[in-house]
C-alpha cells in the first residue's frame, strides 16, 4: 500500500491553546484541525498548542520531546487507503503529574496573557462531576485534594480554577474553556465543576468566573483506538518509526458553539462547524454514535467479540444496532440543521465496519458508569414518557452488569476499568446467588440511573429479564429472540 503523505513545513508557531489530556483522540482530533489551520497561516497565527498530561503517561510526553513535537496520524479510509499526515500543531508538550517543575511550568503557561483557549480531553470521569447529577464530587479524594492545596492541583477543575484565579489576580482577562469529551452540554458541565470548586476556596473569584469565563460546548467525533503493537507494525510497513504515532478513521467532526470573548482560530476554514446550539448534534452523536458503540461493546466483549468491526460483521448484531438507532435513539432526538438521521444511522454503521481499525471492545466499555447516563439512559426516559420501546437498552444495561462482573459468558477473565468498579465487585459478591437482587442493587446506584428510572417497571423488567436470557442462555440465543420480537 502506498499512502498518500502530508509533512508539515511551516515554521514556528506562538502559543495560543493550551490543551490538558494529551491522549490520542486529542493529538487526531484537535491538533489535526490546528496543524491545517497553522498551515493556512503559516504558522504565524498565534494558535500552536502547549499539551499537558495532568495525571499519567508522562513517557509520551518525554517521546514527542525526543521527535521535535511532530508526530503522524495515520488516517484509514478503508484498508487500501491511508493518508499520513504530519503533525507540528503541539509546540511544547508538559507533564503535570506529580509536584515538581512540570505543574508549575503547565500553571505558567495557562496564566500567560497570549493563551486565550484551554481546551479539555480529561474523558468523562476526569471532571469530578456525579454521572447521574452532574454536582462536583466534593467528598472524591483529589477533589479534597485540590480543595485543601488549591496551589498544587491534581485534577482538571483544580488546574482551570488555579490558573484563572492567578489570571484573576495578575488582571489578565480570563482563557475561554472549551471541553472536547463526549458529555451533553459538556460546556455547562465543565462551568459547573469550575464554579464548584471554586465556592470551595473564595466567593469573589466564583463570581469572577461565573461572569467573565465563557464556556462553549463542543461536540467531537472521530474514532481513535487506543495503539496496539499491531498497529506500530503497519506503520513500520510504510516507512513510520514514531512511537507518538497514531492510527485514525478517515472521518472527522467537530462542531463548537460560537462563544469566545477572547478569540479563536478561524476554524470553519478547516472544516470546523461553528454554531449558536450544540445540544442536537451533542445528543444526536452521544446516543446513535456512542449509543450503540457501548451495546456492541458490553455484548460483543460478553461473546468473545474482540472488535467493532468484528462486531457488526455479525448479522445478529447489525441488526440490534439498526433497531436500536431506529426504534431507540433516532424518535428521542431533534434533527440537527443539515442532517437525515437515516443516512447518520448508515454511515455509522460503515464506519464501525472498517477493519483497518482494531477498535477493541473492552476499550469502549470501560468506565460504563461514567457513560450510560448520557448515551442510554437519558433516551430511554424520553422515549418511555412517550410510550415507547426500551428493549435494545434493556438488554445493553443487562449486558453492562455481567460484564462488571469481570467474567465474560465463556468464563473469560478480564479487567473492570470504571471508577466504580469496587462497588461493582462488592455488588456481585453480596448477591451472587439472586439475579433479582442483583439487577435491583445495580439499578439502585444513584450516581448512574436517575430514580425514576430505577422505579419503573417497564424499565427494570426488562433489564432483569434481559440478564436471565444472557446469563442462561448466552449472546447468540438471545439475540436470536430478539429478532423474532
Ligand atoms: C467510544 C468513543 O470509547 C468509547 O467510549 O465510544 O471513544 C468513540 O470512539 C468516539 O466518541 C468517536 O467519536
Amino acid at each position: 500500500m502506498s499512502p498518500d503523505t502530508v509533512p508539515s513545513n511551516y515554521g514556528q508557531a506562538d502559543i495560543g491553546i493550551v490543551h490538558l489530556g494529551l491522549g490520542a483522540f486529542h493529538r487526531a482530533h484537535q491538533a489535526v484541525y490546528l496543524e491545517q489551520h497553522l498551515a493556512r497561516h503559516g504558522g504565524s497565527s498565534g494558535w500552536g498548542i502547549s499539551s499537558a498530561n495532568i495525571r499519567s503517561n508522562w513517557r509520551l510526553v518525554e517521546q514527542l520531546r525526543a521527535q521535535g513535537q511532530r508526530y503522524h496520524v495515520a488516517e484509514y479510509t478503508d484498508s487500501e487507503h491511508v493518508t499520513l499526515r504530519e503533525v507540528a500543531a503541539i509546540r511544547e508538550t508538559l507533564y503535570a503529574g506529580e509536584d515538581g517543575p512540570g505543574r508549575e511550568a503547565l500553571l505558567d503557561r495557562m496564566s500567560d496573557p497570549k493563551v486565550r483557549i484551554v481546551t479539555l480531553t480529561v474523558t468523562e470521569k476526569g471532571y469530578y462531576l456525579s454521572p447521574a447529577e452532574g454536582t462536583l464530587m466534593v467528598n472524591d479524594p483529589a477533589i479534597i485534594h485540590d480543595i485543601e492545596k488549591p496551589e498544587s492541583p491534581c485534577t482538571a477543575p483544580g488546574m482551570l480554577v488555579e490558573a484563572l484565579a492567578r489570571r484573576h489576580r495578575a488582571g489578565i482577562p480570563a482563557f475561554t474553556v472549551l471541553s472536547c469529551d463526549n458529555m451533553p452540554d459538556n460546556g455547562k458541565r465543565t462551568r459547573q465543576a469550575v464554579i464548584d470548586l471554586a465556592c470551595q476556596r473564595d466567593a469573589a473569584l466564583a463570581e469572577w468566573i461565573a461572569t467573565d469565563v465563557a464556556f462553549p460546548s463542543s461536540m467531537v467525533d472521530r474514532i481513535v483506538p487506543a495503539m496496539t503493537e499491531q498497529d506500530f507494525t503497519r506503520l513500520a510497513d510504510l516507512g513510520i518509526d514514531d512511537a507518538a504515532a497514531v492510527v485514525c478513521e478517515a472521518f472527522s467532526q467537530w462542531v463548537v458553539e460560537d462563544d469566545f470573548p477572547q478569540g479563536r482560530p478561524d476554524w470553519e476554514r478547516d472544516g470546523v462547524e461553528m454554531v449558536n446550539d450544540v445540544a442536537p448534534f451533542e445528543a444526536m452523536k452521544l446516543r446513535m454514535l456512542n449509543g450503540s458503540h457501548s451495546l456492541l461493546a458490553y455484548l460483543g466483549a460478553l461473546d468473545d467479540v474482540e472488535t467493532v468491526a468484528d462486531a457488526v460483521s455479525r448479522h445478529d448484531i447489525a441488526a440490534l444496532l439498526k433497531r436500536y438507532m431506529q426504534d431507540e435513539a433516532a424518535p428521542t432526538l431533534a434533527m440537527p440543521p443539515g442532517t437525515d438521521l437515516e443516512t447518520y444511522a448508515e454511515r455509522l454503521l460503515a464506519r464501525f465496519a472498517n477493519d483497518s481499525l482494531r477498535h477493541r471492545t473492552h476499550q469502549i466499555a470501560m468506565d460504563g458508569s461514567q457513560k450510560l447516563p448520557q448515551r442510554w439512559l437519558a433516551g430511554a426516559q424520553s422515549r418511555l414518557a412517550a410510550g415507547g420501546d426500551i428493549a435494545c437498552t434493556a438488554l445493553g444495561v443487562a449486558a453492562w452488569i455481567r460484564y462488571t462482573q469481570g467474567r465474560d459468558l465463556h468464563g473469560q477473565l478480564h479487567a473492570v476499568d470504571d471508577p466504580m468498579a469496587e462497588t461493582f465487585a462488592e455488588l456481585h459478591r453480596r448477591h451472587a446467588n439472586s439475579d433479582e437482587a442483583l439487577v435491583a442493587a445495580f439499578l439502585g446506584l444513584e450516581a448512574v440511573f436517575p430514580k425514576a428510572l430505577a422505579l419503573d417497571g417497564r424499565f427494570t423488567q426488562p433489564v432483569l429479564a434481559a440478564y436471565r436470557s444472557l446469563t442462561a442462555r448466552g449472546v447468540v440465543a438471545t439475540l436470536d429472540d430478539f429478532d423474532q420480537l
